[in-house]
């Protein structure tokens, strides 16, 4: 692997590091770390689908996990018979994290107390309650309701693609028409949104926020808003983890993920560093291989670089998922990052210089050079780590540019 990163770069990204063994006693820092590094799979985030019956809640599920509505697996939609059995849907890469589809509510004279008390809503870290049309005192209370328990929901507008399409045809315009088919699209975007608002203060919401969505395709409108916003209101651990599971649509999110990976990598080197001191054949340090190895994995996974994300990607943007691998030039596929993967890496010598220069940088924590063997465990697992983060940032740069370009008609 050749260097990717710059020694600029590496300094940067051990600032946060520096600025926790600034705040905080060694010891503090070390449970911390502990308890986060292996933040993707310890952290749990159950996500609440919740609305009327036939608002899309099912198909919304599927759309977050990337499947289709016919799909093994994929949340039955279409279909009225609901129960009042949540049903649990896992993220496709990060089994941890969970949507949950509640039943309907508003038809069985459930009160929201009581509707509540039913799926269990203590569970759940945040609620999207989704309306297809005016929301109702239904929602409304539902939300009070979910307010007074002191958690957070999410009021969305689905299926806004029938509503474009519906003006349109009504207008006469023709599907061909670009310009006047997006003028009318903003048009009755704002008229949905000035709708919902009014709609929920009527019903005494004081200011409301509606995220205007469709399921067929979660790029467009406000899902992306939506992202960020719930992003913002979580906790930093969830936040982290609610951040490297979603799906990419802008560099933007690359770059959100890539600063929360960066924020996972010292923790990690640092844990592959303590746990056990295993010994590296032919080199002078330890390290334990297997969290790097798994590190290594979980990057490939948060910008989509996996085989499944790949697949899924492919399957949204209607694209062959060989189209998509043509462009990967760095990162390998999962399943070859392996110990002799990681090992290989580091018999080669490109890197010694490098890691000369993070030991030096690690200067300002003499406690850790002094527990580490001098520093150069964690600095060689420091550096494997960013190095490989950048080269995954620059492949996934990549697959997103070659995801949006137009189709080839064959
Ligand atoms: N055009 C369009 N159709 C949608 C959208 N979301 C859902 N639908 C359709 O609306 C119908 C109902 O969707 P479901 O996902 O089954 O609704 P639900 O809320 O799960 O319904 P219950 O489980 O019965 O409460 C299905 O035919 C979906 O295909 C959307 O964003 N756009
Ligand atoms: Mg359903």
């Amino acid at each position: 692997m050749d260097p990717a990163i710059t020694i600029e770069t590496l300094k940067k990204d051990l600032a946060e590091m520096k600025a926790a063994f600034e705040k905080k006693t060694f010891e503090a820092v070390s449970a911390e770390v502990q308890q986060q590094s292996n933040l993707l799979n310890n952290i749990t985030l159950e996500i609440a689908i919740t609305g009327r019956s036939g608002v899309g809640k099912s198909s919304f599920v599927n759309a977050l996990r990337g499947m289709e509505d016919y799909a093994e697996g994929a949340a039955k939609t279409g279909v009225t018979e609901t129960t009042m059995v949540p049903q649990e849907y896992s993220h496709p890469t990060f089994p941890k994290v969970k949507f949950w589809d509640l039943p309907g509510f508003g038809k069985d004279n459930f009160s929201a107390e009581e509707y509540l008390e039913e799926v269990n809503f203590s569970k759940y870290d945040f609620f999207i309650i989704i309306a297809s049309g005016r929301f109702t005192e239904d929602d409304t209370n539902l939300a009070l309701e979910i307010q007074k328990n002191k958690k957070k929901f999410y009021y969305v507008r689905s299926k806004v693609d029938v509503d474009i399409d519906n003006d349109r045809k009504s207008k006469g315009i023709k599907e061909g028409d670009s310009d006047r088919k997006m003028q009318s699209e903003k048009e009755t975007l704002d008229t949905v949104r000035t709708d919902s608002y009014d709609n929920l203060k009527a019903l005494g919401v004081s200011s409301p926020r509606v995220f205007l969505i469709s399921r067929w395709d979660l790029s467009k409108y406000d899902f992306p808003l939506l992202q960020e916003t719930i992003e913002k209101e979580q906790d930093e651990l969830k936040r982290d983890v609610l951040i490297m599971c979603l799906p990419i649509f802008t560099k933007d999110s690359i770059k959100k993920k890539k600063a929360a990976m960066e924020s996972l990598i010292w923790k990690n080197a640092m844990v592959s560093c303590t746990v056990g001191l295993i010994p590296v054949p032919f080199l002078s340090f330890g390290c334990d291989i297997a969290i790097v190895v798994s590190t290594m994995r979980d990057i490939c996974k948060v910008f989509g670089l996996d085989e499944n994300s790949l697949n899924i990607l492919a399957n949204r943007v209607e694209k062959d998922v060989e189209e998509l691998k043509s462009v990967i030039e760095h990162t390998p596929s999962t399943g070859k990052i392996t110990a002799e993967f990681v090992m290989d890496i580091l018999k080669r010598s490109a890197m010694w210089g490098a890691i000369t220069a993070v030991e030096m940088v690690l200067g300002f924590i003499p406690l850790l050079g002094s527990l580490y063997g001098g520093g150069s465990s964690f600095a060689t697992t420091f550096y494997l780590l960013n190095n490989f983060l950048e080269k995954a940032v620059k492949d996934a740069e990549k697959v997103l540019a070659k995801a949006a370009e137009p189709k080839r008609h064959k």
